[in-house]
């Protein structure tokens, strides 16, 4: 932890999650896992961003209760605080001030082209904000301060590391090597878990309605009730066609879960109905996400532990990124 790389040689990983909506399955299998399973051989920084939360409105107490839930669930499902720094990002300023420095080098049109602003400001209508136009330059600013090689995502983020590497590279260019230039990793399987009452389209905290994702701490019976209701086809084989979006996001799950390989799970279910599928599936589900729940259950009984885990995390890496910015302020003859 804390900046020990030399010794250690580890690369840097960092990734982040908003405190909005209910943390499902799709932020799972797409980033949650990943960040648990490469711990050990990375130096990994995970941040809690709400200071992306509020690019749209929030209610200041659920957004409070959010950020404690949202870091919980994080320990739940395997990160370990003592190897691995899980911090709040408004605890740290560096990142509010780099992106203020950073939006004085990123072109206009860069941000024009963002495809998540698109989507969500048409969501938004005349009320989108100045904040969400600008909230890849907050992201850009998070995964620069903390030299990071690495980060963990889903695949709707792509585009957004995409644009850190050009404005990092850009900076570059003018002020001299200043940004460790960070690579996108994406996984194979589970980069885009779709919804299950719309398979067209991302399980995503604030679009479709409540059938449409398996939320983290649903209990067992709703988990079971929206599999049962999710969105299939008129046909009756069970492989894995991804023209054949509903039955080919369940079997993706079911593949996440269970780590059977496609051709044993084929066999499992030739013959079979999507009735048992479903079954199947929402046990599979349900014992997946039981222990998650039980450590969640037993974490939250003292709020103050969350707490007073963030805070410390914030003051292990704040150097990290302090360090970075005045490197990015000594270039540029400001500070
Ligand atoms: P929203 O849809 O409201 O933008 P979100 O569900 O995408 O929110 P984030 O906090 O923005 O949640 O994302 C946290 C992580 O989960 C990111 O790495 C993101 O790429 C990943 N992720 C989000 N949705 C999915 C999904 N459906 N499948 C796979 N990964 C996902
Ligand atoms: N935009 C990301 C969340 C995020 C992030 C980051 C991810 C904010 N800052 C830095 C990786 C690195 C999302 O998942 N919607």
């Amino acid at each position: 932890m804390g900046d020990k790389r030399g010794e250690m040689k580890k690369k840097r990983v960092f990734s982040g999650i908003q405190p909005t909506g209910d943390i499902h399955i799709g932020n799972y299998l797409g980033a949650i896992k990943h960040w648990v399973s490469i711990q050990s051989e990375f130096d990994c920084v995970y941040c809690v961003v709400d200071l992306h939360a509020i690019t749209i409105p929030q209610d200041p107490k659920v957004l409070k209760a959010k950020i404690r839930e949202v870091a919980g669930l994080l320990i739940a499902a395997g990160i370990d605080p003592e190897q691995t720094a899980i911090f709040a990002q408004s605890h740290i300023t560096a990142h509010s001030e780099l992106t203020w420095i950073l939006n004085c080098f990123t072109p206009m049109g860069w941000l024009q082209r963002m495809t998540q602003f698109k989507e969500k400001s048409e969501r938004q209508k005349e009320k989108v904000s100045v904040g969400l136009f600008d909230y890849p330059v907050l992201m850009a600013s998070d995964i620069l301060l903390y030299d990071t090689d690495l980060v963990p995502v889903g695949e709707d983020q792509k585009q957004h590391l995409e644009f850190t590497r050009d404005l990092a590279q850009r900076f570059n260019a003018v002020y001299g090597e200043t940004f460790v230039l960070p690579d996108a990793s994406i996984p194979e399987v589970g980069a885009r878990i779709m919804g299950l009452e719309n398979p067209t389209k991302k399980m995503s905290k604030s679009e479709g309605g409540e059938g449409n994702t398996i939320n983290l701490l649903d209990p067992p019976d709703i988990i079971r009730a929206k599999i049962k209701r999710a969105t299939t086809d008129s046909l009756r084989e069970i492989r894995f066609d991804e023209s054949r979006h509903g039955i080919h996001n369940l079997l993706v799950i079911y593949e996440l879960f269970t780590g059977e390989d496609r051709g044993d799970i084929e066999a499992r279910f030739e013959g079979k109905g999507y009735a048992d599928l479903k079954n199947k599936l929402g046990e599979v589900v349900v014992e997946g996400l039981r222990p998650i729940q039980t450590r969640y259950k037993e974490l939250t009984e003292d709020p103050q532990h969350i707490d007073s885990l963030l805070t410390r995390a914030a003051e292990r890496v704040r150097p990290i990124a302090e360090r970075v910015l005045k490197k990015v302020k000594d270039g540029i003859g400001i500070g």
